[in-house]
């Protein structure tokens, strides 16, 4: 994108036009900080350049700086088995090896190229489809974020994830919505559905969700596009049954089935802090194009994060 040069840009020192190109990636986000102008100036141009050299190779940030433990990218090619035009696994980028798979063709869902401007998805029919992921976690902490999009039909509750562990319990971070008992609202599932307030985007329209749950500060924080969405102050594990995770269905991978689509999921074992919380929303609103959802004072309003 051009942008017009300054006016006086021209009429001034060398030192002094450097210095503003310094102070606009600033501005943009290439570079984290600028030295004082005067000691800006008092660098040689060689390493005034050089400076600017090393701000602008910057590299975009990505869910590797969190050490996710699961992390799923529908815009990887690489990481998805096609089975003709469905999905028999999604590999998971975590390093950890916890793929979501699924061997019977009638339930595995569709990959969609250009789900929604150019980006892909799985796109999961509601009826049967589902993935089941090789990843079991009982432990206290845990946020997951996902992009997605509901296409309308289906089952009055239907779970983007399911997150058991079994016996030992696990955090409630359980994306489902629900359209039942006069709500139309994304959720997670304890032993009751703790709805958070926030009103489903109309069907089709891709949105980021969040979850955020730390079971020993009875914490339970929703998020939808950057905002937080909803609070629950609680301690609660879901307990009972087997041990077992699903995209797009139950627990059991038999019920709840998703109707939408699912372009990237990412899940650690920690609460992240505000700052990785607020890089990984502004990593997944600049990829999946949705940036403009993102609110107005968001620190990843106006330019994507970079390590
Ligand atoms: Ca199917």
């Amino acid at each position: 994108m051009a942008v017009e040069a300054p006016d006086c840009f021209n009429n001034k020192t060398i030192d002094n036009q450097l210095y503003t190109i310094l102070e606009k990636m600033v501005e943009k986000g290439y570079a984290s900080e600028a030295p004082s102008r005067n000691c800006f100036n008092e660098l040689t141009i060689d390493n005034q350049l050089y400076l600017i050299y090393a701000a602008l190779k910057r590299e975009l940030w990505t869910p590797t700086q969190l050490t996710p433990a699961v992390w799923l990218d529908a815009a990887d090619s690489a990481t998805i088995t096609l089975n003709g035009s469905t999905v028999s696994q999604w590999n998971d980028k975590s390093g950890n090896a916890r793929h979501a798979s699924q061997a019977s063709a009638a339930n595995q869902p569709t990959y969609t190229a250009s789900a929604y401007a150019g980006k892909p998805a799985l796109t999961f029919d509601g009826v049967n489809d589902n993935l089941e992921v090789n990843y079991i976690y009982s432990g206290d902490k845990a946020t997951i974020y996902a992009v997605v999009s509901r296409l309308g039909g289906g089952s009055t509750e239907q779970w983007v994830f399911s997150s058991y562990g079994g016996a030992n319990g696990t955090p409630l971070v359980a994306p489902m919505w629900t359209t039942g008992a006069g709500t139309n609202e994304w959720a997670t599932y304890s032993t009751t559905f703790l709805p958070n307030g926030a009103e489903l985007p109309t069907d089709g329209t891709p949105f980021a969700l969040g979850l955020v749950s730390d079971i020993s500060g009875s914490v339970l924080d929703a998020f939808t596009n950057g905002t937080r969405s909803a609070q629950h102050a609680t301690s609660a594990r879901y307990t009972g049954g087997g041990a077992r995770n699903f995209i797009g269905a139950e627990l059991n991978g038999a019920s709840r089935f998703l109707s939408g689509r699912v372009s990237e999921i990412i899940q650690t074992e920690t609460v992240l802090s505000t700052t990785d919380r607020q890089k990984l929303e502004g990593y997944l609103a600049w990829k999946w194009g949705l940036q403009g959802n993102l609110p107005i004072g968001h620190p990843y309003k106006n330019f994507p994060p970079k390590v």
